[in-house]
């Protein structure tokens, strides 16, 4: 084993991808016809959920991608909860914020809770409510507080975060303990705390509603334990035979027996998909208290994930790996001018850009150096001058015993390459992820993880790899 790899490092990759234009614009008078002045703006953020499951989310598909854009190529630049969820609030990644990883110092206590997107937004007159998981670690750094910006407050907080049943919920500083009755399962209890505060609502809002599913342990709702499901089981990079290509494989040794690939099945991708059932309905529940008090159509409905979650792929699970199916996520975007509605739009948008985009969208300016940019021309159907590549990053300490990449440390990005070099330690060993062509299933499946070709630090691209 190179123990040099077992050093607290980086993973820094460039991740290069053709980028295709966006379509239909609004029209002048379509966008002057919404509204009102400043739109209320909800981000659902979903936990851990793949790129590739709110397809299989009907209510997110019929009430916010039929009415608003798709972004096909949507990836986070931290594929870890708490780095990731620092990244949207702030627009910096994770290198500026200094929230590397989910726990410790480098967690919670790095974030600066005086100036992210509810404070910006807070003090220009929105009413902001945080429902759901706010950063880990809060529970145990943030001793029960409620951080600035925030009119409504209700956060998991009670260890883990992460919990569906027999948890605490801070509700503007008083904790109230939640059972195991059916009616306790968060999923539901947070979409009540959404609803509320939607309904209480008296000025434009913003509300950041952040269920747990699906994250592990994905327990789904009660009427959805046993019901049938379909498993999209054509990953042509599951269980990858010859890992000899991939700098990390005399680490991971694993091949799936019968027993793990039913595990993976039945006790991760199973329950993380039903789990999505409940919160899907609670999406079309907080829809339709929108469509109640009238605010629909002058409300942008974000929906999205803090990170993907690798489910086999590369014979890896988890998510801090650069590899797609971690660092994608699935993200939807409903607005109120018809000429969006139902468009996929294939620019590479970040988890980097949802600040500069709602503070746009709410008229305000960002007080933080923003290393992302708004998405909203591409609300819009314009066609900017774009991104072709990004910095996917892991600053955090060693993952490798809990499954975790090893970690390794950037050596910069040679000028006009699509992908960067990056050493562990003294030695030489190199990583990268790259991508090849718009994502498709098929290309999905040849994220490149290149050691010769970092290696020689050249920068020529590297080719791409179909697995199998
Ligand atoms: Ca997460
Ligand atoms: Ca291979």
């Amino acid at each position: 084993m190179n123990l040099t790899w077992l050093r607290p490092a980086v993973v820094v990759c460039v991740v290069g991808i053709a980028v295709l234009v966006g379509l239909a614009r609004a029209s002048p008078q379509e966008m002057a016809a919404g509204p009102l002045g400043r739109p209320n703006i909800v981000v659902i953020l979903a936990d851990d959920e793949r790129f590739d499951s709110a397809s299989r989310m009907p209510s997110v598909q019929r009430l916010i991608a039929a009415r608003g854009v798709t972004f096909s190529q949507a990836f986070v630049t931290t594929s870890e909860c708490c780095p990731s969820r620092a990244s949207i609030l702030s627009g910096q990644y994770s290198h500026r914020t200094g929230v590397i990883q989910n726990f410790g110092l480098a967690s919670y206590p790095k974030f600066n809770e005086r100036s992210n997107l509810a404070v910006w937004l807070h003090h220009a007159g929105y009413q902001t409510a945080l429902v759901g998981k706010y950063l880990n670690d809060y529970t145990v750094y943030g001793h029960h507080h409620v951080p600035p910006g925030w009119s409504e407050w209700v956060a998991m907080d009670s260890r883990p975060e992460e919990k569906y049943y027999d948890y605490t919920l801070n509700e503007n500083g008083r904790l109230t303990h939640y059972g195991t009755a059916v009616s306790d399962y968060s999923t539901d209890v947070l979409a009540r705390k959404a609803i509320a505060f939607v309904r209480r609502a008296k000025r434009p809002f913003f509300l950041f509603f952040t269920p747990i599913a699906p994250h592990l342990p994905a327990l789904p709702a009660e009427r959805d334990v046993s019901t049938p499901l379909t498993l999209p089981r054509v990953r042509p990079n599951f269980d990858e035979r010859d890992l000899s290509d991939k700098p990390w494989h005399r680490l991971y040794k694993r091949v799936y027996g019968v027993q793990a690939i039913a595990y993976l099945d039945h006790d991760i991708e199973g329950r993380q998909l039903r789990s999505l059932r409940e919160l899907d309905r609670q999406v079309r529940a907080l829809m339709h208290a929108l469509q109640q008090k009238g605010v629909l159509d002058n409300t942008i409905i974000i929906y999205a994930s803090d990170n993907g979650f690798l489910w086999g792929e590369h014979r890896l699970g988890g998510k801090i790996w650069p590899y797609e199916e971690s660092i994608r996520v699935p993200l939807t975007i409903r607005v109120p001018w018809r000429s969006a509605w139902g468009r996929t739009d294939d620019h590479l948008v970040l988890n980097i850009d949802f600040a500069s985009t709602i503070a746009e969208l709410a008229r305000v300016k960002p007080r933080l150096r923003q290393d992302g940019r708004s998405i909203v021309p591409l609300l819009r159907g314009e066609s900017p001058r774009w991104r072709n590549d990004f910095i996917v990053e892991y600053l955090g300490t060693s993952q490798f015993e809990d499954g975790g990449p090893p970690p390794f440390k950037a050596s910069g990005a040679p000028a006009g390459s699509t992908w960067s070099t990056a050493t562990a330690g003294a030695s030489s060993t190199t990583f990268a992820a790259t991508r090849t062509s718009c994502g498709t299933w098929l290309p999905t499946a040849a994220s490149l993880l290149s050691r010769a070709g970092l290696r020689n630090g050249s920068t020529r691209s590297p080719r791409a790899e179909r697995e199998r």
